[in-house]
C-alpha cells in the first residue's frame, strides 16, 4: 500500500505508542487545540496528538506529525544520526510520480458554490495570529515557461469561506513563479495539499535547484513513486494518497492585506498586502484527517530544519567533497545559524562551503565553519573552536545587503529604515590552518588507554577515610 499520513500513523503507533495521544473531549480550534500542545511542549513533550472532535468540524484534526527528528528519522526509515546523510542520499535520487486513475482523495468533491472552508477544523495557533491559518499545506503551482510543478510550503489565512490569504517570501520560487505569471497577464492554478506522509511536507521545504523536483523528492524519501491524480479544476497533478486537496487560483495583479501570524524566529512577522488563491474546489477522503503544523513552536523548526539539513549537506558537499557535516541548530530556529565540518585540506577552502550554503539557503545568516573533529551538533564544541582557532580581524567576512530570511524581524530595506527581504551575512571561519602549517595538538589522554580501561573493573563505592 502507498505510503501516506494514515500508514505513518499506524506505524508511529506500533513501535512508539507513547509518541501519540488522543484527545476525545471536543475542543475550540481556537486556541484550545493549540494551547494542549503548548503545554506538553513546555514540559519537554511533542507528542503527535489525534483530536477525535473539533468544534464546528466533523473532520478530526492531527497536530506535531513533525515535531520530533526522532519522527522524521523514522519516517525516512533512518536513526537521527544519519538522518541529514541519508536526506541528502534520497534526494541525489529522485523517483519520477506515478499517475493513478482513481485515488482516496477524490471521494468528496465539492465544487463552485457549495465551496466552503468552514467545513475544516482550521486551528487558530498563536494569540495574535490574524484568525484560522492552514499551516500543513504545501501549494503545488506549474512554472509557466518549462511546465515544471513546483511545491512550497507556505502559510495560508482563512480570509472568506473561498479565499485564502497566500504569503510567499520574495526569495522563494513560488514567488518568481507567481511573478512571472503577472508579467504574462496570467492567472496562477495552485493545488494546496494537506495530510500525507511526512515526505511530502519535507520535501516541500527541501532546497532544490530551480523550479520544480520536489514531487520526486517525496517519492525518493517514501522510496516509492509518489502516485498522483488529475485535478479536479486545475491542470495540475495532484497527490492521491493525500486528505485533503484545496483547489483554487491566484490573480497576481492582486494582494490584499495577510497576518500576522507566528512564525519560525519565533514572534509575528511578515504581515503585509499578499497575494490570496479563490478556491474553486475541495476534493478529500470521506473520513479525511485535518493535519496542522504548530507555527511559532517546536514543529516549525523542525519540520524546516530537517530538510534544509538534507539539502544543505548535498549542496555544499557537491561544493566541496570534503564537507562532512551541517547542523542548523535548533538555536538559530533551524534556519538562521549554519554550522559546517570538514577535513580541510587548503586554505581558503571553508569559505567555499559557506558560500555554497549561503547560496543555497536565503534563511541562513551565520555560518560557522569547524574541523572535522568537531561535532557539529554540539554546540560547546563549535564554540570551543570558535574560542581557540578563530581571529576576527582575519577570520571574519560580512557581508551586507544580501538576500535574507524575510520574515527575521530584524531584516532590512534597502534604505536601513524598514524592515525588508535584507540581511547581513557573516562567516566566521574556526578552523585550524591548512597543513602543514604547525597548530597544538588537543590535550588528553592517550586514545589506546582510555579504550582499554573498563571502569567497573576500577571503581568501588568511596570507603572512608
Ligand atoms: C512550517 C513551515 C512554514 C513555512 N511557511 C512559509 C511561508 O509562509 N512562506 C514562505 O515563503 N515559506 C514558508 N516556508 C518555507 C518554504 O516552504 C521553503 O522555503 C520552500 O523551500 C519554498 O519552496 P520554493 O522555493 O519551491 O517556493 C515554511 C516552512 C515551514 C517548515
Ligand atoms: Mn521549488
Amino acid at each position: 500500500m502507498s505510503k501516506n499520513l494514515r500508514t505513518f500513523l499506524n506505524e508511529l503507533a506500533q513501535k512508539y505508542l507513547e509518541e501519540i495521544v488522543e484527545v476525545d473531549r471536543e475542543v475550540d480550534p481556537r486556541f484550545e487545540l493549540t494551547s494542549i500542545a503548548a503545554k506538553l511542549e513546555k514540559q519537554g513533550k511533542s507528542p503527535v496528538i489525534f483530536f477525535r472532535k473539533v468544534k464546528g468540524s466533523r473532520l478530526p484534526a492531527v497536530i506535531n506529525v513533525c515535531a520530533s527528528y526522532e519522527r522524521m528519522a523514522l519516517a525516512l526509515g533512518t536513526t537521527v544520526q544519519n538522518l541529514a546523510e541519508e536526506y541528502a542520499k534520497r534526494e541525489r535520487s529522485p523517483i519520477p510520480v506515478k499517475e493513478v486513475g482513481s485515488a482516496p482523495v477524490k471521494e468528496v468533491v465539492i465544487k463552485g458554490e457549495d465551496v466552503d472552508l468552514g467545513i475544516l477544523p482550521i486551528p487558530t495557533h498563536n494569540e495574535l495570529d490574524a484568525g484560522p491559518y492552514i499551516s500543513a499545506g504545501p501549494t503545488v503551482m506549474k512554472d509557466p515557461d518549462t511546465g515544471a510543478l513546483n511545491m512550497g510550503l507556505y502559510r495560508l489565512q482563512v480570509q472568506g469561506k473561498d479565499e485564502l490569504g497566500l504569503f510567499i517570501n520574495p526569495a522563494n520560487h513560488g514567488y518568481l513563479i507567481g511573478e512571472r505569471y503577472r508579467e504574462l497577464g496570467r492567472k496562477m492554478e495552485v493545488a494546496v495539499v494537506i495530510g500525507h506522509h511526512p515526505a511530502l511536507l519535507l520535501a516541500s521545504v527541501s532546497k532544490l535547484e530551480g523550479f520544480g523536483g520536489e514531487y520526486e523528492v517525496a517519492g525518493a524519501l517514501i522510496q516509492e513513486p509518489l502516485e498522483v491524480i488529475k485535478g479536479e479544476t486545475v491542470d495540475i497533478m495532484v497527490p492521491a494518497q493525500a486528505e485533503i486537496v484545496i483547489e483554487g487560483e491566484v490573480d497576481p495583479e492582486v494582494k490584499r492585506p495577510e497576518g500576522p501570524f507566528g512564525e519560525w524566529p519565533h514572534y509575528y512577522t511578515g504581515t503585509g498586502d499578499r497575494w490570496f488563491i479563490k478556491v474553486k474546489a475541495i476534493t478529500m477522503r470521506r473520513d479525511a484527517i485535518y493535519q496542522t503544523v504548530f507555527g511559532a513552536h517546536n514543529e516549525h523548526n523542525v519540520i524546516g530544519a530537517v530538510p534544509r539539513m538534507g539539502s544543505l549537506l548535498r549542496r555544499v558537499k557537491g561544493a566541496l567533497p570534503t564537507v562532512k557535516a551541517v547542523n542548523l541548530p535548533l538555536s538559530g530556529g533551524g534556519r538562521a545559524i549554519c554550522y559546517i565540518s570538514l577535513k580541510k585540506r587548503s586554505d581558503g577552502e571553508p569559505k567555499q562551503a559557506a558560500f555554497a550554503a549561503l547560496s543555497a539557503e536565503t534563511d541562513i545568516k551565520f555560518v560557522v565553519l569547524v574541523d572535522d573533529d568537531i561535532d557539529v551538533f554540539n554546540e560547546q564544541e563549535v564554540l570551543w573552536a570558535v574560542a581557540t582557532r578563530f581571529q576576527a580581524d582575519k577570520d571574519l567576512i560580512i557581508m551586507p545587503y544580501c538576500l535574507g530570511a524575510h520574515l527575521n524581524p530584524s531584516a532590512y530595506d534597502i534604505t536601513r529604515l524598514k524592515h525588508g527581504v535584507m540581511e547581513t551575512k557573516l562567516i566566521l571561519d574556526a578552523t585550524k590552518p591548512a597543513p602543514p602549517t604547525p597548530f597544538p595538538p588537543k590535550a588528553d589522554v592517550p586514545k589506546e588507554m582510555l579504550d582499554k580501561i573498563e571502569l567497573e573493573k576500577y571503581l568501588k563505592p568511596f570507603s572512608g577515610l
